[in-house]
This record gives C-alpha cells, structure tokens and sequence, in this order.
C-alpha cells in the first residue's frame, strides 16, 4: 500500500493545511490539475471537538467520524474529491484514530455531536470506556514501546486498536472515504499505535473506487506518521513494511545543511545511505505543520530564500514522494487559521500574480515551486547524473537527459560553465521567470553543441536557486 495512483504526467503532493472542501475543488481545477501536482494532503475529515480559541489543532481531537468540520460538509467532501479526481489530482486523507479527545467540559463537536470526555464516553461512534487504554496514563518515556502506545499523548484519550470493535469502526471509518474516491491516508500518530494492529487494519480496507479512474485491485495509499530522527525505542523500520513512512530526517538534514551546518556537496549520496528509509517507502517534506511552528532548526515560508533552495533541492531529486507543505501565516505556536469572527474559515483570495491573500500563504503557489513541480514531471523516471560541487555549498546536477538544476548555498557568486545534459538549445530558468508566450521572463540559459552553459547564481539575487528542463524552452 505505498503506491500513490497518480495520474501519468502528476507529481508531487500538497499539504492544503486548513482549506475547505469547496476552495480545494476549485484549486483542483483552476491551478492543481493544470500545473500537474499528483494529490492533495487535506486536514482530517472527521468531526472534531470544537476549542474556544479555535486552534488548528483542535481538528487532531475527534469526537466523531462523521464529516463534519470547519473544512465543510460530507456532501462537500465527496463533491471536492470528484472534481478533484477529475482534474487528475488525488486526495489522500488525514486520519486521527489513535486517539479521540482531551479532557473538556461539556465536549461538543463541529457537527454537534457531544461526549462525556471525562467518562470515556463518544456516542457519535460509539465509544466507551472499554474502547480505550483505561485507566490512562501519560506518554513519559520514550525508551519504552508500551508507554508511547499504550499511553495518552498529550491527554488525548487512547483508543485500544487490538480490540475487534475498535477496529471495525475504524476500518469502517476510512472504507467510506475510500468509496468516497479518495487514493489514501496519512495516518496521524501511527508511532503511538502497534504495527500488528495497524497492518491488520490496513489489510482490511476496500480497494480504491474504480469510479474514480482508479485501476481495478488498486490498494488505497497509505502514509504513516512515524517521527524517528534515531534515538527512541520505536523505529521508522517496524512500519515501512505495509506502507509507507513519513522520513522526518529528510527535512532535518536539508534544513541544517542550508542553515550553514554541513556542506551541500555531501548531498552527492543523498538517500538510503544517509540512514533514510527506501525512496519507495518514504514520503519526504521540508516542513510539516507541526514541525512549521515546533521545531525551529526546520525551513519553513519564514526563511524564504533558504526555503525556495530547500524545496527546489527536494522536487529536483528522485528520492522519495515529495510533499509540499502550503501554510496558512501565523506569528504563535496556537495561532488560528485564517477565519471570521465567528469561526468560519476563509477562502484564499487568489492575486493577479497567482499568488494568495486573506492570511494563506500558499508556498505551491509560489513560481519557485510550482515550476519545480513541472520539473518533477519533466524528470520523471530518471536518476541523479553529472554531478558537480564546487568542494562547498554550490552544487549541480542532472536528471538524464531531461532536467538540470544548480543551487548556490555559498555565500559568494556561482559563475561557471557546466555541463547540463540537455540537448542544445536555448532555455527557460523556470527558477528566476515563466515561459510566457514562448518568450522567458527570467535568466536564458543557452546550452551549446557540447551540452554546456555559462551558468550564473549571484548572492545578490531573489533565489539560490536555477533550473532547466526539457519543458521549458525557448
Ligand atoms: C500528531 N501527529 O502524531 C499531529 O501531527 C499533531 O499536530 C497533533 O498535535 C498530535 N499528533 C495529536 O493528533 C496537535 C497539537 C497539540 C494538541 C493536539 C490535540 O500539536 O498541541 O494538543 O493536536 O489537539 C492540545 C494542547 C495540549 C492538550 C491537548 C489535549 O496543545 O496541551 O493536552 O490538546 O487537550
Ligand atoms: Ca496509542
């Protein structure tokens, strides 16, 4: 369960952190499908207990699985996933069932379901008591496999997977997703749970809806949550065997490295043998939402520059599926999602640049990065080749034939000639400006008989960053 069933000529997942159902479908059609992204990450479905300040991460505390949220209605879902599959754009769901909610008096849901919290008690499902790891203990230790997983994490009550009822109403859960049309799950918290119980539940969803344009026999994609940057009990390696695993080190070592701590020219190896998990097995990311407002040593839109390399860097390298993190601005750890003053979310706003307003940040928006989406494709099926370093932080390479990008991480000029891979002729830096009406509005690169090109990444410059694709010629 680690295939994603893109669309041929797709590639790349976005993260639409917070959006609604509605402004997802319309993104699908307007933006997505065109510049061929594979699939969107959309926030969790199920009904939530609402929190007075209306934090993002009340949606990580279900009260319910029916779908309703501030994202919208069920009706809505299974309206976004249609045109969104439509639009050769796959929607991969965030799933919560380790757990349902903390401690709150008088709990009640974004559908209006309510719950006794204190008592262990969400007749939405129903759950009782018995459901969970009661009485319930807190996660303390994490040299200790039972306590991450049998225990509550940050007081959120602990559902108990081993037990057949709990997973019937959860393989129930996500089944109608997959009739839904959906291509798969990112499944929160999957550390804290038992693999057995996971491949058990995993084993028993329903192939994908061939409704949908889906093959026929095809298995719903699954992506766990497994944070492992070594050092705990629990291993990334006790997942990646019936689905695939989130590899946090990818967006660790990219960040550190850009933020001056290890040369780029290590990157040459870049992969497995850094202690990652098979590129088939991985789904990689820069940032994540959490990691965007917890860890300060990760890049995020913040650092914007830096950002740009970090994600060009991902999306120009084969290994593993690439996961675009689109953010809503925020200045605090709690900081709303863009809403009214009474709690509705708010669509983005869409500028004449193509970029977002009212809050949304939209990074997939960014020319930087939607270009580099298009270059995925462009490479796609092909290897790192012809690299080259300058024994620093300016680095280069090809894919095939058909792609070359450089990226000055140094704190002085790129100028060089290098030898790009593409045939002659004259190119696009789809970093620096678009191809409009077959004319560039950025850097022209001019690759010669031998396949060469003066290259030029000044510090000065907006972007660190310059790439050509077979895409994108003049
Ligand atoms: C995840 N992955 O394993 C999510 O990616 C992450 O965003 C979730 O935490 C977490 N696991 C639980 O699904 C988020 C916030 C927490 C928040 C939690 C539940 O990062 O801060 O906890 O969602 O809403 C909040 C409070 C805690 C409180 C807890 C229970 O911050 O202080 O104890 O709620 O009331
Ligand atoms: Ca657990």
């Amino acid at each position: 369960q680690k295939e994603l069933h893109y669309v041929p000529g797709h590639d790349g997942m976005v993260h639409l952190f917070e959006w609604k159902w509605h402004d997802i479908a319309d993104e699908c059609e307007r933006f997505l499908g065109p510049m061929g992204f594979g699939g969107v990450q959309v926030s969790p479905i199920q009904e939530n207990v609402i929190v007075g300040s209306r934090p993002w991460w009340e949606r990580y505390q279900p009260i319910s699985y029916k779908w309703y949220t501030r994202s919208g209605t069920p009706d809505e879902f299974r309206e976004m996933v249609r045109r969104c599959n439509n639009a050769g754009v796959r929607i991969y769901v965030d799933v919560v069932f380790n757990h349902m909610t903390g401690d709150h008096d008088n709990a009640k849901g974004t559908g209006g379901t309510t719950a006794d919290t204190h008592g262990f008690s969400y007749p939405g499902v129903p759950y009782s008591q018995y459901d969970f790891h009661y009485p319930p203990c807190a996660i303390n230790n994490y040299q200790d496999p039972a306590n991450v997983r049998n225990c509550e994490l940050v007081g959120l009550h602990d559902l108990d997977q081993s037990k057949e009822y709990v997973r019937e109403k959860i393989v129930n859960f996500l089944n109608e997703a997959v009739d839904a049309g959906v291509a798969g799950f990112r499944v929160d918290a999957a550390k804290h749970m038992w693999p057995e119980d996971l491949k058990t539940i995993f084993s028993r969803l329903k192939n994908l809806n061939p409704e949908h344009h889906f093959p026929s026999d095809a298995r719903p994609y699954i992506v766990q949550e497994v944070i492992d940057y070594g050092g705990e009990a629990i291993s990334k390696y006790e997942y990646n065997s019936f689905g695939a695993v989130t590899e946090f080190r990818y967006g660790m070592e990219i960040s550190n490295s850009l933020n001056g701590n290890n040369p780029l020219k290590w990157f040459v190896n870049w992969g497995e043998a850094w202690g990652l998990l098979p590129s088939q097995d991985a789904l990689v990311f820069i940032d994540n939402h959490d990691t965007q407002r917890g860890n300060p040593n990760i890049l995020t839109y913040k650092s914007s520059k830096l950002y740009k390399m970090a994600v060009a860097f991902m999306l120009a390298h084969p290994y593993g599926t690439a996961r675009i993190m689109s953010s809503f601005k925020f200045d605090t750890f709690d900081a709303n999602p863009p809403q009214d003053s009474v709690g509705n979310l708010l669509s983005p706003t869409i500028n004449p640049d193509d970029t977002c307003g009212n809050g949304w940040v939209c990074e997939h928006r960014w020319r930087q990065i939607y270009n580099m989406v298009r270059f995925r494709n462009a490479a796609n099926n092909t290897d790192v080749n012809n690299w080259w370093d300058n024994g620093q932080n300016q680095i280069a390479f090809c894919r095939g034939n058909a792609g070359f990008i450089a990226i000055n991480g140094d704190k002085y000029d790129l100028k060089q000639t290098l030898f790009t891979c593409v045939e002659p002729g004259t190119y696009c830096d789809v970093i620096s400006g678009n191809l409009e009406n077959n004319k560039c509005t950025g850097k022209v690169v001019t690759v010669d008989q031998d396949r060469k090109a003066y290259i030029e990444i000044p510090l000065n410059q907006e972007d660190g960053v310059l790439a050509i694709h077979r895409g994108a010629k003049v």
